[in-house]
């Protein structure tokens, strides 16, 4: 079944100039780009974004982290776009994600990771609205 996934293309990619680079590797797995935008989080989005996160001993400098420059935020559309945009990324740690994957290629530590990914329908649903609305996604 066709579903929606959430991605960001995290601070660090971005500074890095890996933009292009991620996207290539998107659509290169056939994952159909909905919607995309660059935006710099403020903290509270930030804060709110990883909320799931806030009792975890991380998430202070997760949010630092997160804001300290400008991101690519996308939806993605495909047949399993959740699991299969997961498998793209790669493991949390660089260290120990696949070659081939963001992660592997453009990761420089557990934190900054290149990417981020919706990891169920439940979140991809809750991720999705909180940066986009209907109107900024192509049918
Ligand atoms: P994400 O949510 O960003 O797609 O990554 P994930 O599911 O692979 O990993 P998750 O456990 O949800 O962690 C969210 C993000 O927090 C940062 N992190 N830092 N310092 C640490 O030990 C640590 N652990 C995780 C990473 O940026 C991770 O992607
Ligand atoms: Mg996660």
């Amino acid at each position: 079944m066709s579903e929606l996934t959430f991605s960001i293309i995290k601070p660090d990619a971005v500074k890095a100039g890996k933009i292009g680079d991620i996207m290539k590797m998107i659509s290169d797995a056939g994952l159909k780009i909905k919607a995309t935008k660059m935006i710099h989080m403020t903290q509270a989005q930030a804060e709110g974004f990883y909320a799931v996160h806030k009792e975890r001993p991380f998430f202070g400098e997760l949010v630092e982290f997160m804001i300290s420059g400008p991101c690519v935020v996308s939806v993605l559309e495909g047949e399993d776009a959740i699991k299969r945009y997961r498998d793209l990324m790669g493991a949390t740690n660089p260290n120990e994600a696949a070659e081939g994957t963001i992660r592997k290629a453009f990761g420089a530590g557990i934190e900054a990771n290149a990417c981020h990914g919706s990891d169920a329908p439940e979140t991809a649903a809750i991720e999705v609205p909180y940066f986009f609305s209907n109107l900024e996604m192509v049918n």
